[in-house]
């Protein structure tokens, strides 16, 4: 691991990352097998896939949803899509506890009334990154994102306004959640290429929740 990661964050400890921008250490940790679990369940109805960007770049993070919609990239761009574009079937319903964690997890960050519609599942393999960007696809960006790290431990980049802006480095731990809204919503921010690694619960892989009010 890299020595500039800020690893010393305590368990159950919250980390400041911008204005309106947490790390809330172990959240979801008591809940980590469900969760495991349901994402199991959900790519058993919608499998992880490798999209690809508008400039025909294939994504090393391979992704599916859950909720009313769901985040995809193919050639024609970025966008919210009602149904899957591999079965053309609605995405998965977002399990009731995916959207009671988002809801404490967004509470305890100072957003009360959070209520996601669109829930994007990330795995990372040893190797797989994602490069600095900001998440402006939602109509809402008065809502909050939340975000739930399981299995390996990744490194989040976080900049500032500007791509240009040095971004600090944190290690996100398995059961670790972001809240993150108001003056930071469009920070940039990304993940360094995931470290090889052996989790219990999620074997060779980095599973990431994003939940976000995308309608
Ligand atoms: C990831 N997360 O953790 C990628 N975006 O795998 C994100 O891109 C992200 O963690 C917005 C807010 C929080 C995030
Ligand atoms: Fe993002």
């Amino acid at each position: 691991m890299h020595a500039d990661l800020l690893s010393a964050l305590p368990q159950n400890g919250r980390l400041t990352l911008g204005p309106g921008a947490w790390l809330l250490a172990g959240f979801a940790s008591k809940r980590a097998d469900e969760l495991v679990a349901e994402v199991h369940r959900i790519a058993e109805a919608a499998p992880f896939r490798f999209m690809t960007t508008r400039g025909g770049h294939t994504m090393s993070v391979a992704m599916t949803n859950c909720g009313d919609v769901g985040w995809v990239t193919d050639r024609a761009g970025y966008r919210y899509a009602a149904t899957d574009p591999l079965s053309g079937l609605h995405w998965p319903a977002m399990p009731p506890l995916f959207r009671e964690l988002a809801k404490q997890a967004a509470a305890a960050g100072g957003f009360p009334d959070f209520s996601p519609d669109a829930c994007l599942i990330n795995r990372y393999a040893p190797g797989a990154r994602m490069s600095l960007h900001q998440d402006r696809d939602e109509r809402d960006l008065d809502a909050p994102i939340v975000s739930v790290s399981l299995g390996l431990p990744a490194a989040f980049l976080f900049g500032g306004q500007r791509r240009s802006d040095r971004p600090r480095r944190v290690l996100l731990r398995s059961g670790d959640v972001g809240v993150w809204g108001g003056p930071s919503r469009l920070a940039f921010h990304g993940i360094g290429p995931l470290p090889p690694g052996s989790d219990p619960l999620c074997g060779p892989y980095r599973f990431n929740l994003t939940f976000r009010t995308a309608l």
